[in-house]
């Protein structure tokens, strides 16, 4: 005898289209023009955010440095969707969430200078760090989220991580975790296509990223990930499940990395220009941008004023950034163990006794 025994669907989620179009049956909240413009205004803050901070990399005056262009829908939807009493666990590309979150500028800026003191957010204080190591992050949101649980808190743990990070252990044991003990856990995957110069079709024989929710037993879909609307209406759900009991959730956003991946890297070795010139026509700041101007909720004075006013923060977060004096070389062992073991105590010592930056 053979029989089905089961059967899985992956939800695909798009409501605003790429020429600017909303459907019917788009949610309530994207009919209020007053409820979308907040939304573009943060995508437009964070791309004037990263555009500055790739010219500064470019001119020696920061380390290497991820953008998120073209992906600024995903982290503005994730950090809009979020209560302060949330907590984010960010990789490098989720700039936009972390702005909403209310991580500064300066402090984004010190970070990816070097400077640890940008970690310690004087904004949203029980949020992580930006997380360098692929997917390790999956894991401690799940720590996070079960804390939660046993303190009985309604608190939700959201990560965001990429494509890639979807073919590591530390997925699919932070997945499987969360869906064994219904956590309150959200993990966002910004599926830009590319992780480095491995395509997405590389990383997974999967058709779907959102389907490895299904063997984790939790709830999964796939959305438009240049589509603020779509992505916040899935995020709102998501959230709104997590809070109240109902476990887990994963949602696939299919977006497009319009950059190089850090500035360390050329994209223009491994990827077709043309490729890249057809993801503009979609990107999910014009996107928002036509339906505002299309529904008279938006004219030529509101952009420019948004672009000084966006130009003019980033300035002055770039001059408090440039004037903050470097740490000193010790530092570099003072957050890293609550005691710190013998032999680096040594070197410590080693270190400050030399003085200055020598
Ligand atoms: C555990 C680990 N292995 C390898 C790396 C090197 N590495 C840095 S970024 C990257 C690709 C990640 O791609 P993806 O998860 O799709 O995220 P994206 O950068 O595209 O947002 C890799 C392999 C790393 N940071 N951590």
């Amino acid at each position: 005898m053979r029989e089905t025994v089961a059967r899985f669907a992956v939800a695909y989620r798009r409501h605003l289209h790429p020429d600017g179009r909303l459907d019917d049956d788009a949610p309530a909240f994207a009919r209020d023009p007053a409820r979308l413009i907040p939304l573009y205004r943060a995508m437009v803050r964070a791309r004037t955010f990263d555009a500055k901070a790739v010219a500064l990399q470019r001119t020696g005056q920061l380390g290497t440095y991820a953008s998120a262009l073209g992906q600024e829908a995903i982290g503005v939807a994730v950090g809009s969707a979020m209560r302060p009493e949330d907590v984010l666990l960010p990789s490098y590309r989720e700039h936009a969430a972390q702005l909403l979150r209310g991580v500064t500028m300066t402090e984004l800026l010190l970070y990816w200078g070097g400077d640890e003191r940008g970690s310690d957010f004087a904004g949203p204080r029980e949020d992580f760090p930006v997380c360098i190591p692929v997917a390790t992050h999956a894991c401690h949101a799940v720590g996070v989220a079960y804390a939660f649980r046993l303190r009985g808190e309604a608190r939700v743990a959201v990560a965001v991580m990429g494509d890639g990070a979807t073919s590591k252990g530390d997925f699919y044991e932070a997945l499987n975790a969360a869906g064994v003990w219904r956590l309150p856990l959200v993990v966002v995957v910004n599926n830009n296509q590319w992780a480095i110069s491995v395509p997405r079709s590389r990383q997974s024989a999967a058709e779907t990223l959102a389907q490895k929710a299904v063997a984790a037993g939790i709830h999964g879909e796939q959305v438009d990930g240049n589509d603020v609307v779509a992505l916040r209406a899935a995020l709102d759900e998501a959230l709104g499940r997590a809070r109240a009991g109902e476990g887990p959730s994963l949602v696939e956003a299919l977006t497009y990395r319009l950059g190089d991946h850090t500035t360390a890297d050329d994209a223009s070795r491994y990827r077709d220009d043309d490729e890249v010139r057809r993801r503009w026509a979609e990107e999910p700041a014009a996107r928002l941008r036509s339906h505002l101007v299309a529904v008279g909720a938006w004219g030529k004075a509101d952009e420019e004023a948004l672009l000084a006013e966006a130009r003019a923060e980033v300035e002055q977060a770039v001059a408090a950034y440039l004037a903050t004096p470097p740490p000193a070389p010790e530092a570099m062992f003072d957050h890293l163990h609550a005691e710190l073991p013998a032999a680096l105590a040594r070197q410590r010592a080693e270190v400050a006794g030399r003085g200055g930056h020598g």
